[in-house]
């Protein structure tokens, strides 16, 4: 299949490329550079310096063989995605294209408004060209299970059955966010469903728990292919700053309490998971939603089984509760149900001993990149 990754550059979407093309797909990407640029802009940096678009597809291509389409440009802008779609004509269109950090939306109005401006108009602007130049195309887009929260009620997979007053009806899970981040993400999820329903456009939507890892079957034959790897506060996620805090002797990070319980997957899941969905397309007319994680954790749990694995390593590892810098509930119920990918044939790889030394092995090599003051700032989004 011809598949086109918008936001290619990013900690997913280069390995995701990558799979791909080896899959044997054709695969061209899109990027703006967006989160390399916030980076610079907040002053923050990855594990370890990644090289730009076009050198990652010339190195592709001299250990694969295989070639991979770049596209520089902003697909907030039509003439720049209508060219993009014109040319390179879709079958399936991965939307990665989003300001992915949850506390750089809570950062300040500025930051609020460019979370929005990017993912809502991305998000338009691509369901506009898969209906002008390519309309059989299928969209896999990156949701979160963070559009859900954390109901008192089991979580299903994207859809309530609801039955009220003797009447029965399917909705949309009710949704509600804890950062505006998640938030533009519920909105892109209501703007798909509607022009699913209006122009019959076949959908997946991915509600995509925090991932971990740096490695994925690509990388591990050549670590110049390691994706964009972030560990501070604003676009690393919990298990990877902890992993990272771990062998600089930096405490765990624990926000408030701990008992915060998440669903998490291994990037090397997300690989195959996006895989799965390329393979067996939604049908035409058909919002497909998937719960993309594999096991839930609370963050306590995360950072006894980092210092264990870390202490068997000869790491000297502290866990530190310091007050939550975000607004979200610190104990609650959460039973998310995740049988979708499953039943397409997801074969979760977890998070056990093996998996997490692995990472801390890794992460040791590039020790003295890590600076241990972009770690914890304390941005907190109640004071904005
Ligand atoms: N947390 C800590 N200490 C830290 C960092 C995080 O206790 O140093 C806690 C957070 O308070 C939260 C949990 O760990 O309760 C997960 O935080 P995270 O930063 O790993 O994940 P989050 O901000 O929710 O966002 C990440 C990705 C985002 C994706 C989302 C999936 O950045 O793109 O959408 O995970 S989910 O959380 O399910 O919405």
């Amino acid at each position: 299949m011809r598949v086109l990754i918008l936001g290619m550059d990013g900690y997913l979407g280069w390995p995701t490329a990558m799979a791909l093309s080896k899959e044997g797909h054709e695969v061209c990407g899109v990027d703006n550079y967006l989160r390399r640029n916030i980076c610079r802009e907040q002053d923050v940096a990855p594990l370890f310096p990644t090289p730009n678009l076009h050198e990652r597809v010339r190195l592709w291509e001299a250990v694969s063989g295989k070639k991979i389409g770049v596209y520089i440009g902003d697909l907030k802008e039509w003439t720049f995605i209508s060219r993009v779609f014109q040319e390179f004509q879709p079958d399936a269109v991965i939307h990665y294209a989003e300001q992915p950090s949850a506390p750089y939306s809570m950062l300040n109005r500025e930051t609020a408004m460019h979370t929005m401006n990017n993912n809502l108009t991305v998000t338009a602007n691509v369901i506009f060209a898969v209906k002008e130049f390519c309309p059989e195309a299928h969209i896999i887009k990156l949701g979160t299970m963070g559009e859900y929260g954390t109901p008192n009620i089991d979580i299903e997979e994207g859809w309530l059955d609801v039955e009220y007053k003797g009447r029965k009806e399917k909705f949309l899970y009710p949704r509600q966010g804890s950062s505006l981040y998640h938030t533009t993400k519920i909105m892109d999820t209501d703007m798909l469903w509607f022009y699913v329903r209006m122009w019959g456009l076949r959908v997946t939507d991915l509600m995509q728990g925090p991932v971990y890892g740096l490695f994925t079957e690509e990388s591990e034959q050549d670590e110049r292919l390691l994706p964009f790897f972030n560990y501070d506060e604003l676009f690393g996620t919990v298990i990877n700053r902890f992993a990272v805090q771990a062998v600089v002797g930096y405490p765990l990070t624990v926000y408030g309490k701990g008992g915060q319980t998440r669903g998490y997957i291994n990037i090397k899941d997300t690989m195959n998971c996006v895989s799965l969905s390329v393979e067996n397309p939604a049908q035409k007319g058909e919002l497909r939603i998937f719960n993309q994680i594999t096991e839930t954790f609370n963050v306590k749990e995360l950072a006894d089984k980092v210092k264990g694995v870390g202490s068997q390593l000869g790491l000297e590892v502290q866990i530190k509760s310091i007050p939550n810098p975000r607004i979200e509930a610190e104990e609650h119920y959460y039973n998310p149900k995740f049988t979708g990918l499953v039943d397409l044939g997801l074969k979760p790889n977890y998070l056990t001993d093996e998996v997490l030394e692995n990472m801390l092995k890794a992460i040791i090599k590039h020790r003295k990149n890590i600076n241990k003051s972009k770690i914890y700032r304390g941005f907190e989004w109640h004071k904005k």
